[in-house]
């Protein structure tokens, strides 16, 4: 027995098989053309497209739905400062003495170092929060399942719609993350996941060439 309330499906659509294909080959050429960015213009972005944005992000599958993710918007200069003052102090550290060699040596053909001036040229810091465990309507601690596959799935919604909407990412996980909690005042339940720093390249950007494995390479069929 099912104590959920069910409706039919009538959102679903089906395709024809001729343009299945060609839906997915456009997508394909659409998420071939993303890519991340370090480099971000200070143009702004109307606060109302990363609204939609999360929103799409929102409607990703989770683990009993429980939707285990709080977003952060930073547009605040004042903030933005203040996060990439611990951020840079947390890379320094990694960059100088806690990374092995050899993840210096991983990450050496991406041009990454401990200076992080995207995070006060991007005009939004898209702090996304996953949340161990929910509370229910009588603030008893509620169980949460599956919280970083869900929060990996929303993350992903959200990078590809934004990317959809003609914007960059840059998926950026700081070499420690707690000072996120403090800085933006998230109860202790919530545990940072990633900054995802999102505007406009800037007009001169670069990107490492980089090699996406093949179909081959990342599928098994049996
Ligand atoms: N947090 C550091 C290091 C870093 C780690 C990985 I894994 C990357 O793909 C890129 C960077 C930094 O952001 O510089």
């Amino acid at each position: 027995m099912s104590g959920g309330i069910f409706v039919p499906y009538t959102a679903y659509r089906e395709y024809p098989v001729e343009q299945m294909k060609q839906r997915t080959a456009d997508f394909f050429a659409e998420m071939k053309r993303r890519r991340s960015v370090r480099d971000f213009s200070n143009r702004p972005v109307p606060l109302e497209i990363i609204q939609d944005c999360i929103r799409a992000a929102a409607r990703a599958p989770s683990g009993a739905n429980n939707q285990p993710w709080t977003l952060v918007v930073v547009s605040d200069p004042e903030v933005k400062k203040q996060i990439h003052q611990a951020a840079e102090a947390v890379e320094r550290e990694f960059y100088t003495s806690e990374a092995t060699k050899d993840w210096v040596d991983a990450l050496d053909h991406l041009g990454t170092n401990q200076f992080k001036p995207f995070l006060l040229t991007a005009p939004y810091l898209i702090a996304i929060f996953a949340q161990r465990h929910g509370y229910d309507a009588d603030g008893r601690k509620k169980k949460h399942y599956y919280v970083q596959q869900s929060v990996g799935i929303a993350t992903g919604f959200l990078i590809t719609a934004l990317h959809h909407a003609g914007l960059t990412s840059l998926t950026y996980t700081p070499a420690k993350m707690a000072f996120l909690n403090k800085l933006l005042s998230r109860p202790s339940n919530e545990k940072p996941f990633m900054i995802l720093v999102t505007g406009y390249p800037a007009d001169d950007v670069q990107v490492p060439v980089l090699q996406k494995k093949s179909l081959e390479e990342v599928a098994v069929f049996i």
